[in-house]
């Protein structure tokens, strides 16, 4: 029954809205949905998330990478397991695939060691969907409140700008988990289209998600 939906994107490109929005129709349809994010998805992941953007210090690039999988690995361990164990749907805003995007092309981190960690922080565990929602840099950067933006959001555009390459790399190289979408439409036809997706893999394991 249970099933691991993540939300993948820029920076202003509507995970937070859109994954509110599955969460509820989902549930709606009788799932038990687990609603949760990283950084921050957990106690210990809050503390590292607040590390994390407190203020403008400088900080090393693999300091940052190790933050970012620790709160995956306790997340991993603490909530998504457990929840997908008991047959819930896990809607998960950013997860994994941030990582490649933001500390290996965004930063320049090493790719092969990232994906090597990744797998140690999610100890396996996969999403069965990973909605992208793509949106070109400067839209999304508009929409985010300037004062609302952390360390990561006032970066160069250069650097969105690889992050962007990067999620579309992912995309390329895992189509049958990632699916893109243009997330530049409006929300209410992103959500639509967020949810066929997401309905249909409820409907594979018996919701009545369509509708
Ligand atoms: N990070 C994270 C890493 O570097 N490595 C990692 O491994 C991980 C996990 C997370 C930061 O950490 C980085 C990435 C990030 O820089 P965050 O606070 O979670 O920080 O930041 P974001 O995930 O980027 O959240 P944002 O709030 O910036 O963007 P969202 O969630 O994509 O967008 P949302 O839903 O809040 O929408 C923003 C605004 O746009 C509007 C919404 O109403 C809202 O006002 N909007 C639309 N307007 C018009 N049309 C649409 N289609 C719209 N969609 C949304």
């Amino acid at each position: 029954m249970a099933l691991f939906i993540t939300l993948e994107g820029g920076e202003g490109s509507g995970k937070t809205t859109v994954a509110t929005s599955l969460a509820d129709r989902a549930r709606e349809r009788g799932a038990e949905v687990v609603l949760t994010r990283e950084p921050g998805g957990t106690p210990l992941g809050a503390a590292i998330r607040e590390s994390l953007f407190r203020g403008d210090e400088p900080m090393g690039g693999w300091t940052e990478a190790f933050l970012f999988l620790a709160d995956r690995a306790e997340h991993v361990e603490r909530v998504i397991r457990p929840s997908l164990a008991r047959g819930a749907v896990v809607i998960c805003d950013r997860f994994a695939d941030s990582t490649i995007a933001y500390q290996a092309y965004g930063r320049g981190l090493d790719l092969d060691l990232l994906q090597q960690l990744n797998r140690v922080a999610t100890g396996g565990a996969t999403p069965n969907l990973t909605l992208l929602l793509d949106v070109p840099v400067a839209i999304g950067l508009a929409r985010t409140r300037q004062e609302t933006f952390d360390r990561i959001g006032q970066e160069t555009t250069d650097f969105h700008n690889r992050v962007y390459e990067g999620f579309g790399r992912l995309a390329i190289a895992e189509p049958d988990r990632i699916k893109s979408i243009d997330a530049a439409q409006p929300l209410d036809a992103v959500v639509a289209e967020a949810w066929e997706l997401v309905a249909a893999r409820l409907a594979r394991i018996g919701f009545p998600g369509r509708g």
